[in-house]
């Protein structure tokens, strides 16, 4: 079947291009000048692309309006901050170039349509306009390149272990997500696929004495504000992408390798309820890699408490051993 609608679809490809070929070759032979535009039809075109001009800039504040209120709310980490920031100077430098450049395409178009009394002008080159746009927009690119590498090197700075932090290892797999901390003796105990087994999904080696204090949960995890916290990631399956959209966080997680990301929680959840004005507000873990079929559902709440709150909730974990 699908073999005879192939062949089908072709030859009528086929017939209407022949077709098309005797309608040219009739119109020839009766002298018209089919390659030639004429006046009126100039016209209309450059009209079309005015009418194309305002329907496209229409359609762009349109969608503004009506997507712009999905955006992300306020960073809710630290270094958030900083990579909003860098986003609003792109989008203040790129818009107002989009919308000049686009006016100028269609006006032009529109001004300079075939007319029978004006002739082209020849212009081959210039050194002088060559070099403004070449050197205007390098200027313009490494500013913002610079801008971002600065960003970048504070955003993946690592964690002075002195300081104060929590360590937690966020482990991916199709399709849900897990977290453990490292418990009071600030280490994760060793972990590998082969000890998976029953309620053990993570695969904590329960031999390394690291372990008995780590603490494992599912479906929600705590961290304390104005705490650095500092991710471990690991997969056990495919490649996964831890993603904490509201943290402005995002790190891949590797089957065989650990990575990681450290960030500075810095709104808790109750105050996000209040800026957002929704009593329903959570903060996510999302899995930013299609990774299988429910890849959609692979989320996990992460919940920003005062560190007292956060002290008395991971208390009332079990740990590993227990
Ligand atoms: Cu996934």
């Amino acid at each position: 079947m699908a073999i005879i609608i192939t062949v089908v679809v072709l030859l009528l490809i086929v017939s209407g291009v022949q077709i098309l070929k005797i309608a040219e070759l009739r119109a020839i032979s009766q002298g018209e000048k089919i390659y030639e535009v004429s006046e009126k039809e100039g016209k209309s075109q450059a009209i079309l692309m005015l009418v194309f001009l305002v329907a496209f800039m229409g359609f762009f504040v349109w969608q503004i309006a009506s997507w712009g209120g999905l955006l992300l709310p306020v960073s809710a980490s630290e270094h958030g901050v900083g990579l909003d920031n860098l986003m609003n100077v792109t989008l203040f430098m790129i818009i107002p170039v989009f919308i000049i450049t686009h006016i100028l395409l269609f006006w032009f178009a529109f001004k300079y349509a075939y007319s029978s009394k004006r002739k082209a002008v020849y212009f081959a080159h210039s050194n002088k306009l060559e070099l403004i746009w070449t050197v205007v927009p390098s200027l313009a690119l490494t500013v913002l390149i610079l801008y971002g590498l600065s960003n970048w090197n504070t955003i993946m700075k690592p964690i002075n272990q002195e300081e104060e932090h929590v360590l937690i290892e966020l482990v991916g797999q199709q399709f849900s997500w897990g977290a453990r901390y490292a418990g009071e003796d600030g280490k994760l105990g060793r972990a590998d696929v082969n000890y998976i087994e029953g309620v053990n999904f993570m695969g904590v080696d329960a031999s390394d004495e690291n372990s008995n204090d780590d603490v494992v949960v599912k479906g929600e995890f705590h961290i304390p504000v104005n705490v650095p916290v500092q991710f471990v990631m690991r997969s056990i399956d495919i490649i996964h992408s831890a993603y904490m959209p509201h943290f402005r966080a995002q790190m891949n997680c590797v089957p065989g390798l650990k990575t990681q990301f450290n960030f500075t929680p810095t709104i808790t959840t109750k105050e996000m309820k209040e800026i957002t004005q929704n009593d329903e507000f959570e903060y996510v873990l999302l899995c930013n890699k299609i990774c299988g079929a429910a890849h959609y559902n692979m989320q996990m709440n992460i919940v920003v408490d005062s560190k007292e709150d956060y002290e008395k909730w991971l208390a009332e974990q079990k740990t590993f051993a227990e």
